[in-house]
This record gives C-alpha cells, structure tokens and sequence, in this order.
C-alpha cells in the first residue's frame, strides 16, 4: 500500500513537474510585412530554430508575415509597447523616432552593400544599435534589404531630368518624401499594402523599392518601369520588446543575440539569391530595366543632407560612415 502511494506521489509529481515546465515555454510572436519564403521571414525563422534549440524549447517564435499584425508603423507601436515581442522592419520608419536611424538611411551614403556591411557589422553599427534602447527596442540583427530604385508606370528614368512632376509612392520618412522632392518629383509615404492598388488606379505613378519587393509585391505588373538610380542601400532592422528582452537570463539574453548573429548569415545568403531571381522573374513578365545617369542623382542630394543633418551627433556619425573603407 505504502509502495502504490509513494507510486502515486511519484507520478503527480512528475507531471506537475511537466507542466510547470511547458508554462515555462514561451512562444514569441514576430511580425514581417512580407510573405512566406521571403528572406526577411526565413532569416527570423531560422533565428527562432536557433532559438528554440539552445533554450531546449523554452522559447520558439512565430513569424505573422503578410502583414497579418498589420503595416509597420502600426507593429512598430505594437514591438514598443510589448504586444508582440520581435519585429522585423525596415530601417526608414525610425527615422521619426531614432535619430540615428537616418544615417544608414541617407541617399548614397554606402558606396556598395560591402561598405554597407563594413558599417553596420562594426562599432557604428553598434552606435545605431544602442539609439534605439531609449525607445524600448533591442536589435537583434540587421538585415539585407539590396538598393532601392524607382519604378513608374510611364517611361525609363534615365536622368533626373525626366522624373520631374511624377508621383510616387516612398517609404514612410521624411528623408525619402524630401529626396523625392529634390529630384524634382511628388513623394506620397504610404503603407506597403497598398501601394498596388494605388499604382493600379494611377493615384501614383510610380514607387520605389528593391527587385525582391517589386517582384512579390506584384508591383512590375502596374508599373513596368524599372530604373537603377539605386538611391538607398537601407538595411532591415530585427527588433525586440526591450522589457521582453531585459526579464531574459544574460544567459538566454546571449543565446538570442548569437541567433540573431547567425540568422544574419543566412539571410544574406537568401537575400542575393532572391535578387537575382526576382530579376528575372520580372524581366520575363516584360518589366524594362535601365541604367541611370547616377552622379546627377548624388549630386541632387545636398540639400537633403543640409536639412537633414544639422546636430553634431548626426554630423560625425555621417563622416564616420564615409570614412569607412
Ligand atoms: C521593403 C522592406 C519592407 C517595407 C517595404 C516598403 O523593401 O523590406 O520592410 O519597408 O520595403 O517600402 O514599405
């Protein structure tokens, strides 16, 4: 009798041991307004398979891509307040928030994605990294996200020249509304999603992003136009809940910082294949891709660095960047 009941104990305990140890396991929920597949939503599940396998399944991510938690600036607010705890986005939607943030986002302040790595990888990098603490965000990681040309529905873009008057959909910051301004066009920020109908209906004429958007964003099929001005290398950014991230052990706090380091790996590996494909998917669907006459391009440029770049923080963070070899 005695030997059934320690039996018995043995076995209660044992389960309650277990559920206490699945109550432990935490789910993270990670957002990305672009699809399944897409090499930002890959590079955030591998960093949960990483994740999930050195805490032994205490913590696994969920990657709503689609936009399913909804456009950035709205799952920006949800990171920071803790709704959803990881967020993968694009660099340019700080820039209102995080001063920092407008340097990597500069027209042709990177002289090639190497230069762009070389910054983001090393102590400045670090530097843009810490500026976001104060609005209660951790990053993780920066990603690939290729250069940004634009795209219209009209004719090639082949000098500054002809982009005078045209209508186009940026990225919602004010670096990119008054870069359009100053070649000469109209800059309308809106959400990503609904930048296809808004080309469709000819409210805009054009938009601009990198091929890998302009392919699985179907947005070569209304604007057919594609011209390499390449005026951004803007990095992805992947951001944690601050408070989320603080209440982690340093020892897990360390795990997720190597898996981010990892699944940057990966993602760029993803990324330059994606390119290279979506350039062709595009080009086989009929787009028209040319060359630019790239210095009048930079050379329009000043003004948005003069009003832009005003405070000696900003000053030296720009001169360090180019003086990045
Ligand atoms: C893409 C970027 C997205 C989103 C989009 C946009 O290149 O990966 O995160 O910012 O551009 O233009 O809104």
């Amino acid at each position: 009798m005695l030997h059934i009941t320690k039996l018995w104990t043995g076995v209660a305990l044992a389960s309650m041991l277990f559920v206490g140890a699945a109550s432990a396991q935490a789910v993270l929920k990670s957002s990305d307004t672009h699809p399944d597949g897409y090499p930002t939503v890959e590079g955030v599940k591998h960093f949960g398979e990483l994740v999930k396998e050195r805490t032994a399944g205490r913590y696994s991510v969920e990657v709503y891509h689609s936009a399913q938690l909804g456009e950035e600036k709205d799952t920006i607010e949800q990171v920071r307040s803790g709704v959803i705890e990881l967020n993968r986005v694009s660099m340019a939607p700080f820039n209102g928030t995080v001063k920092e943030s407008i340097v990597p986002a500069l027209p042709y302040i990177f002289r090639s994605e190497d230069h762009m790595h070389t910054v983001m990888d090393g102590v400045i990098g670090d530097q843009i990294k810490a500026a976001f603490e104060p609005a209660g965000l951790v990053v993780l990681a920066f990603y690939d996200a290729g250069a940004r040309s634009f795209y219209n529905s009209k004719k090639p873009i082949k000098t500054v020249e002809d982009l005078k008057g045209m209508k186009f959909r940026v990225i919602q910051s004010d670096i990119f509304v008054d870069m359009t301004a100053a070649l000469g066009a109209n800059a309308t920020p809106m959400p990503y999603g609904e930048v296809y109908s808004s080309l469709e209906t000819g409210v805009i004429e054009g938009a601009e992003n990198n091929f890998p958007s302009y392919d699985t964003a179907k947005h070569f099929e209304v604007a057919k136009y594609y011209s390499m001005d390449e005026h951004t290398i803007l990095p992805e950014v992947f951001v944690m809940n601050k408070a989320a991230f603080d209440k982690l052990t340093p020892e897990d706090q360390a795990i997720f910082k190597q898996a981010a380091k990892d699944s940057v790996t990966k993602q760029r590996e993803l990324w330059s294949a994606k390119t290279a494909e979506s350039r062709a998917v595009v080009e086989k669907a009929g787009a028209q891709i040319n060359d630019v006459e790239k210095q009048g391009f930079i050379d329009a440029m000043k003004p948005v660095y003069e009003k832009h770049i005003t405070d000696e923080v900003l000053k030296k963070l720009v001169a360090d960047v180019q003086a990045v070899q």
